[in-house]
């Protein structure tokens, strides 16, 4: 008997090639004949194509590729254009912002111009990305959750590397474009200002963060708990309770005293991970312009031990 299970089971999914709902009006054409792939078949749908590119699409990729090979040239030329090392070395190559002086200024190309410009290109690849999140959900009928909820991580985005480079002033300020060097950034930038453990903002992205993958986890496991009860139905589950959302939901009061239903489980995963970045936006750009430690900070407010 073949049973539909997930991630690497063999049962797989495998319908003749479906091109999806029509593309609505105003919507160019998709491209490519549908083919299928076993190993992604695995994880997800096996079916690859055909692919909606649009304006948004193709200019978002375009800009991407733009952003990625001045990172990447930047990051050949300072190992001296050696491919070698260029693999060696990628964690630790970087392309770095320019340096106070030139504020918020256009610097030389090597004095953080390239920097500059890499930036300029990944925020509008990201922005238009985030465009045909939206216009491609309105055009299917969809809600807009999911454009949303990109944006709250764009949100934090910009202020990392530009809202509040602008606020104080000067690109010196933003995050860099390299693997460890970035982590270097987050490393300073929590020294520099106190400590952000004492940022609440902070302490409540954490707090997101976390909840984020609990509810992630306490989800995902239930509905396959309840699976052979149809519970992977979860919409018909949720307007005719069935025995999959009986049996999920005491399980729930049973272990926890209480059960979110098969709705708000999805509004309750949305809102913890769309205020993850959310309040951690709001918490990087309180750092130096509003509060200059944060250790002085909660000692002024009676959290922080004041040794
Ligand atoms: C799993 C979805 C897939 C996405 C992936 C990321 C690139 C960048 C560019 C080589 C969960 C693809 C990455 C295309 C390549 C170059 C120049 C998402 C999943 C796999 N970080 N960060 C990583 C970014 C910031 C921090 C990894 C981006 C802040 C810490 C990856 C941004 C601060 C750690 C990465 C960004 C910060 C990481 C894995 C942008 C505070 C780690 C990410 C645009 C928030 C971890 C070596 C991941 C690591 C890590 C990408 C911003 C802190 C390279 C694109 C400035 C402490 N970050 N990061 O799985 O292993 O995300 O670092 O804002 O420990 Mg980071
Ligand atoms: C970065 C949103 C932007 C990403 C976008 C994606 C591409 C790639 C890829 C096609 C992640 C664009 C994608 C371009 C395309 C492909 C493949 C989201 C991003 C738009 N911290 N900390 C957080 C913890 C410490 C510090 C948040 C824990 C230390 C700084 C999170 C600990 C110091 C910043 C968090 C801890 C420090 C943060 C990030 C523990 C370092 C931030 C939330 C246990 C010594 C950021 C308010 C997020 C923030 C942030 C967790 C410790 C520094 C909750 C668990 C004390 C500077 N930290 N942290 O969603 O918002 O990021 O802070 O120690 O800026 Mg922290």
């Amino acid at each position: 008997m073949a049973e539909y299970q997930n991630i690497f089971t063999r049962v797989q999914i495998r319908a003749p090639a479906y091109p999806g709902t029509p593309p609505g009006p105003g919507t160019g054409q998709r491209y490519g004949t549908p083919f299928f792939n076993k190993w992604l078949g695995w994880l997800g749908d096996a079916q690859i194509g055909p692919i909606y590119l649009g304006w948004t699409g193709v200019l978002s990729i375009v800009t991407f590729m733009i952003a990625f090979e001045i990172i990447g040239l930047n990051m050949l030329a300072s190992v001296g254009w050696d491919p070698i090392e260029f693999m060696k070395q990628l964690p630790w190559l970087t392309l770095d912002p320019p340096t106070a002086e030139y504020g918020m200024g256009i610097p030389p190309m090597d004095e953080g111009g390239w920097w500059v410009m890499a930036g300029m290109f990944l925020t509008i690849s990201v922005l238009l990305w985030w465009l045909r999140m939206y216009t491609r959900a309105k055009a299917l009928g969809m809600g807009t959750h999911i454009a949303w909820a990109f944006a709250s991580a764009i949100w934090l985005f910009l202020v990392l590397g530009f809202f509040r480079p602008l606020a104080m002033g000067s690109w010196e300020e933003a995050v860099p474009f390299g693997i460890f060097t970035h982590l270097d950034w987050t490393n300073a930038f929590s020294i520099n200002y106190g400590n952000l453990f004492y940022n609440p903002f902070h302490a409540l992205s954490i707090a997101f963060l976390y909840g984020s993958a609990l509810l992630f986890a306490m989800h995902g496991a239930t509905i396959l708990a309840v699976s052979k009860f149809g519970g992977e139905r979860e919409i018909e589950q949720a307007l005719d309770r069935g025995t999959a959302a009986e049996r999920a939901a005491l399980f729930w009061r049973w272990t926890m005293g209480f059960n979110a239903s098969m709705e708000s489980i999805h509004r309750w995963a949305w809102w913890f991970a769309i205020l993850c970045p959310l309040t951690g936006g709001i918490g990087i750009l309180l750092t130096g312009t509003v509060v200059d430690s944060w250790f002085d900070w909660a000692i002024e407010h009676d959290f922080a031990p004041g040794f």
